[in-house]
């Protein structure tokens, strides 16, 4: 079955009134119907079903314009309750649609469907949608491809051809259960036993040489291929063999063109690359692997694509792989990162706060619970259970959703003390951290006034197992104004930022043992999930949330209200 586009609805007029300014704005609706459902897949060498959207493994593609919207209708006729979020679609007033579990909504449980308005403003590029609940996201995702606005064009020449290209994770076993187990015993969730282009592990895998994807060229044809990294727990490096290309676009906003022979890219990023088909027609591997730092167990294997040449007469029996950096060389990932700049031309103009009005510092650590606290076994390190944080506080996510409970003013549902400075200051990144194994659980948000000015500094520690965090922020993009290794010092520091063209990001790398800073403008009022985007360390409490406050207009500065058969929580 393939995707079920219901139609798209041209000219659509929408009226906003804003400070009593009337304006009217036209933008294009998207209808699409996700129905979730178990799925038989053989070319992954298992007949064990998957949960999937529309029997599709990577899900469908949403493709819209800049500023358009889409209307999902998300049927679950699965075994569990699922969410789904819009990974970097910044849903302007509206957190109802934004998706993760029991922080904006409950999950659709099995039988019952709910509609997602998903509201696109600025965005520009590639992003993608995934499961948020559990770890169904590693089966439940897919690409969203948003064209310029009608009558725009790239800021690069256009293409001959796009294509999306998915990394993922694939566990030969039902995730939820995999992750229920990890949770039970307190210790690591087993590593995939796959990673995944297109929906393909690949020639290196003991399944069949059938098994691999195939992405078929032109000869003197250049390409926008629009990747997105689904991967659960690895960074990754990924390469072509014997082709440079040039990276154009991360998380939905352009940027300063990067030619490079390898990219490396974080869960939860995407990037825009374009591809010349230059090079002697013939048949070349493109590779991924992990670019991984820490002494977690890992999925250690390397998935392959084909990158054919048309009118190629035999195939060759000799393709050639790609060099990758090797796992743990983080100057080659540092330098790719490190280039990253957004593109701040006059078309895709930037406004980076310089005046900051609020300032918070948050540490990132791995900790360990003992066993006498934390209810389950105790199957981690030290016979301790495995936990993480965000300065200190290890998130307990709620039953009964903090969005709701924020607008309907319930009680006992979360604390608004979510400290903006680290409880403890102590040598963050140096050796003496098991002193520090030791969390607080609990549920605090971070308020946040409308408007401010926000920088919040992530201080990676050397507490328990430390290593390369993706941090993700949910209803925004950030501009990712300074990192370095070691620790953040307010003096010197802030002398290192770039504020002439940072990045505007949704997620970024803080790296291991190191800081990164980030800055943006408090301008959508919403309940918004921050978290690792490591999968095992979301699960384990490295997550909190930051409650934006309405401002002064109720029409254009309020969270809007909920939308109607939003599933309720209990
Ligand atoms: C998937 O495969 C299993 C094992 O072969 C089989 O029992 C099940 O009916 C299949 N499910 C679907 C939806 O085809
Ligand atoms: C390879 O085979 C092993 C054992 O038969 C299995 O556990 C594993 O999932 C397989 N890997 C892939 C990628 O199919
Ligand atoms: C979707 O859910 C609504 C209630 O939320 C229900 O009225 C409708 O019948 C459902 N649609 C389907 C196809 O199940
Ligand atoms: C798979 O391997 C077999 C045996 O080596 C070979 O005959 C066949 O052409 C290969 N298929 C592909 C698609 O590479
Ligand atoms: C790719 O770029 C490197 C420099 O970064 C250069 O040495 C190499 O020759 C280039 N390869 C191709 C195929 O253009
Ligand atoms: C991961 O695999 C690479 C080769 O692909 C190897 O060099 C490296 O030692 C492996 N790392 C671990 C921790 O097994
Ligand atoms: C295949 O190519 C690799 C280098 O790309 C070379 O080391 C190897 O000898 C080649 N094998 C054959 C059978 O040509
Ligand atoms: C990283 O970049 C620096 C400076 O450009 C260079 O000296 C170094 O060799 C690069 N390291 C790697 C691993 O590419
Ligand atoms: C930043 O603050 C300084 C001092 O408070 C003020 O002089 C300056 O105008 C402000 N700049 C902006 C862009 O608001
Ligand atoms: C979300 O809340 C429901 C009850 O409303 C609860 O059953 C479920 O376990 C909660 N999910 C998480 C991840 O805590
Ligand atoms: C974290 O919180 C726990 C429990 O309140 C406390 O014992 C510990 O000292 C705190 N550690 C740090 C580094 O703040
Ligand atoms: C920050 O750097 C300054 C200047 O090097 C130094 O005097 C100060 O002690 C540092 N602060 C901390 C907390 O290390
Ligand atoms: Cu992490």
């Amino acid at each position: 079955m393939g995707l079920r586009k219901m139609g798209s609805m041209l000219g659509l007029l929408g009226i906003f009134l804003l400070d009593g300014l009337l304006l009217s704005m036209a933008y294009n609706v998207h209808r699409y119907s996700f129905i979730l459902k178990e799925t038989n897949f053989t070319r992954l060498c298992t007949t064990k079903p998957m949960l999937t959207v529309n029997g599709q493994f990577p899900g469908p593609t949403i493709t819209v314009r800049k500023g358009d919207r889409a209307f999902v209708n998300v049927h679950n006729n699965g075994k569990y309750g699922v969410t789904i979020h819009w990974h970097g679609v910044k849903q302007p007033q509206n957190p109802w649609s934004d998706g993760p579990e029991n922080i904006t909504q409950c999950p659709i449980q099995p039988g019952k469907n709910f509609t997602y308005e998903v509201i696109f403003s600025d965005e520009e590029g590639t992003l993608w949608w995934h499961a948020h609940s559990d770890w169904s996201r590693a089966t439940v995702h897919g690409p969203i491809v948003i064209l310029p606005e009608r009558g725009k064009s790239y800021p690069f020449p256009k293409p001959y051809a796009e294509k999306t290209i998915v990394l993922a994770s694939w566990f030969n076993t039902d995730v939820k259960e995999l992750i229920d187990d990890a949770m039970a015993i307190g210790g690591d969730p087993d590593p995939s036993d796959a990673f995944t282009i297109n929906g393909w592990p690949g020639a290196l895998y003991n399944c069949s040489n059938e098994t691999i994807s195939r992405l078929p060229v032109v000869f003197g044809m250049t390409y926008l291929l629009r990747l997105v990294s689904a991967v659960m727990n690895e960074e990754m490096f990924i390469a072509i063999a014997g082709h440079n290309f040039t990276v154009v676009a991360q998380d939905g906003a352009y940027i300063k063109p990067i030619p490079t022979s390898y990219i490396m890219i974080t869960p939860g990023q995407t990037m825009d690359i374009l591809l010349t088909a230059n090079q002697p027609p013939s048949y070349y591997y493109m590779a991924a692997r992990p670019f991984f730092e820490s002494g977690a167990p890992f999925d250690n294997t390397t998935t392959t694509a084909i990158l054919q040449y048309t009118n190629v007469i035999a195939a060759p029996t000799n393709i050639s792989m790609p060099t990758l950096p090797i796992q743990t060389d983080h100057d080659s990932a540092d330098n790719f990162t490190s280039k990253i700049k957004a593109l701040a031309s006059r078309d895709h103009p930037i406004s980076v706060p310089k005046n900051v009005t609020k300032q918070v510092l948050i540490t990132v650590s791995v900790n360990q619970l003992p066993c006498e606290l934390g209810a389950g076994l105790c199957g981690g390190p030290n016979g301790n259970r495995i936990s993480a944080s965000l300065n200190n506080i290890s998130f307990d996510t709620p039953t009964t959703d903090i969005l709701q409970a924020y607008y309907r003013s319930l009680p006992n549902v979360f604390d608004s003390d979510f400290p903006d400075q680290p409880p403890l200051f102590f040598n963050f990144s140096g050796v003496n951290s098991s002193t520090y194994l030791l969390p607080e659980v609990g549920t605090k948000v971070l308020l946040i006034e409308y408007g401010a000015s926000v920088e919040i500094v992530f201080q990676g520690t050397n507490v328990g197992n430390p290593e390369n965090h993706p941090m993700h922020l949910h209803g925004y993009s950030f501009y990712v104004v300074g990192s370095a290794y070691g620790n953040w010092n307010e003096t010197t520091s802030p002398a290192t930022y770039n504020l002439i063209d940072p990045p505007a990001v949704n997620t970024v790398g803080v790296p291991k043992n190191g800081w990164t800073a980030i800055r943006f403008v408090a301008d959508n009022p919403g309940v918004w999930f921050m978290h690792c985007h490591l999968e095992r360390h979301a699960s384990w409490g490295m997550d909190t949330v930051l409650i934006v406050k309405n401002g002064s207009s109720k029409r254009g500065t309020s969270i809007r209200r909920p939308p109607r058969n939003l599933p309720i929580c209990g």
